[in-house]
């Protein structure tokens, strides 16, 4: 048979989308399903140009700048990823939704985040310029100005000593005792942007540790710095719109994280790996508030972000996540995760969830005093074979998580809910939301010897540093094992020499 003919042969046997079929191929299965309502859906359009490939462009990217220094990456990769936001692709998306009220244009990926109508779904998915239509989960808020509570005056911080202090045996078994000390590192340039419900910054602890926008003239009402929000002093709250981000109430999570993080012992114990950490505060914990939380840490400065949340059931919305983190990891920016509390509650490979089951965000695992891993602690592997785009890591054998264990508690300190004093011994609270603040301190810790270090490499030297528990080898209960801060810190000199 002539070559045409087998060609057209084997055109034939396709079966043909009908043009609506196919533009139904370009949604998420709940937009899908939302369209049959005939009301407005949140929706996140994801633009068809994207900085990474999707599932290689991470890997390559990595490869390729191996030899990279974080600053430089920084500046080139926000610029790229800025460049594509502006390439045409969100206007034509913006026209064809009839120029909706709340639309936000994303640049950590090129997307747009909007509340359509089914029709204006369907305008907008058939574009050419538009590569997949995700379910959303909220309407943007109607930005109000809001007030900081307290303006923290700033004293001058001379280096750390422990000496004096109470230091609780989280911090010397992770090895951050031994940093301080013998390196004279505290987490010294570093800021820690905390994703999370609100933070007592009054804290006694915290307080000379939360990072200041510089350009920001607080409580006047006005966006002094132009970055689009009014009176961000400490961060801001992606979530209700406003610059407040302190915590209320006596259940004060992202007060816990962040003295994990930094505490540096000012009412007498310390709490924090990294006492000399700066700590940006940020609230938004949905897909939406995190893109624009993302984008505000990386044009702030922000070295890491501590995630102490976890997502489930976002179906192809895990790919929105996972292009998301990859491209804030290549812009140099350290993501770490809590593996979640849901041994007991979900099945293996779905009870690590987002962000934390991301390949490039490090996944923190759980132990106890004794190198037990709690029985709350979420287990890997993760799949990601059913995400569109990505199909990788199919179950079995999956991906293997945690990436590397810090101390759930109880049995240490954390900061209590007043504006000072701790809640010690601390015999309730535990979890993977404790983990994590553990690895952001070691990873400070980390940057602060070694700045330029590219992001990606930080999970890879706090597994090739970490103590190995369990079963030999990273594995599916405690990943690489407990992070170990000064051999991690020597691994971090070490690469960038
Ligand atoms: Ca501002
Ligand atoms: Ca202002
Ligand atoms: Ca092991």
């Amino acid at each position: 048979m002539p070559r045409t003919l087998l060609v057209l042969a084997a055109l034939t046997l396709v079966p043909r989308l009908s043009a609506e079929e196919a533009v139904e191929e370009k949604m998420a299965p709940p937009v899908v399903a939302a369209l049959a309502q005939d009301r407005p859906v949140p929706v996140i359009v994801l633009c068809r140009s994207q900085l990474l490939a999707m599932p290689a462009g991470f890997d390559a990217f990595c490869r390729e700048n191996a030899g990279g220094k974080r600053s430089e990456l920084r500046r080139e990769v926000i610029a790229k990823l800025k460049a594509l936001a502006a390439n045409g692709e969100q206007e034509a998306v913006l026209k064809a939704a009839g120029a909706p009220d709340g639309a936000e244009r994303l640049w950590i990926v090129n997307a747009v985040v909007a509340t359509l109508s089914p029709a204006k779904i369907r305008n907008v998915a058939a574009l050419d310029a538009v590569r997949y239509v995700y379910a959303g989960t909220e309407r943007a808020p109607a930005a109000g100005p809001g007030r900081v509570s307290e303006v923290i005056a700033r004293g001058k911080r001379g280096p750390f000593s422990a000496e004096g202090l109470v230091v609780p045996w989280n911090l010397e078994k992770i090895g951050a005792v031994r940093v301080w000390k013998e390196r004279a590192l505290a987490g010294e340039g570093v800021v820690v942007a905390m994703l999370d419900a609100g933070t007592n910054y009054a804290h006694e602890d915290l307080r000379g540790n939360i990072w200041r926008n510089p350009r920001e003239t607080p409580n006047n009402g006005k966006d002094d710095d132009g970055n689009g929000y009014v009176d961000d002093l400490y961060g801001y709250d992606f979530e209700t719109g406003t610059c407040e981000v302190r915590a209320a109430g006596p259940q004060q999570h992202g007060t816990w994280t962040a003295g994990i993080v930094a505490g540096d012992g000012a009412g007498g114990t310390v709490t924090g790996v990294a006492p000399r950490a700066q700590l940006m505060l940020l609230k938004g914990m949905s897909t939406r508030g995190a893109a624009l939380a993302i984008q505000y840490a990386l044009e702030h400065g922000a070295d890491i972000l501590n995630m102490s949340f976890s997502i489930p059931g976002l179906g192809n919305g895990r790919g929105f996540w996972r292009l998301m983190s990859e491209q804030a990891v290549c812009a140099g920016l350290v993501l770490v995760s809590g593996c979640g509390n849901f041994q007991q509650q979900q099945p293996i490979p779905v009870q690590i969830r987002i962000p934390e089951g991301i390949p490039c965000v490090i996944g923190a695992g759980g132990l106890d005093q004794d190198l037990n891993v709690p029985k709350f602690c979420s287990l890997g592997p993760v799949e990601w074979a059913s995400v569109r785009f990505y199909g990788d890591h199919p179950h079995p054998p999956g991906l293997t998580k945690p990436d590397v264990c810090g101390f759930t508690g109880p049995g240490y300190p954390v900061l209590a809910a007043a504006d000072k004093g701790y809640i010690d011994p601390n015999t309730k609270i535990q979890g993977n939301s404790f983990s994590s603040p553990h690895i952001s301190g070691v990873a400070a810790l980390m940057l602060s010897a070694a700045p330029e270090l590219p992001a990606w490499r930080v999970r890879e030297i706090l597994e090739a540093t970490a103590a190995d528990v369990g079963e030999k080898g990273k594995d599916n209960r405690t990943g690489a094992g407990l992070a170990r801060a000064w051999e991690a810190v020597r691994g971090a000199e070490e690469a960038v020499k």
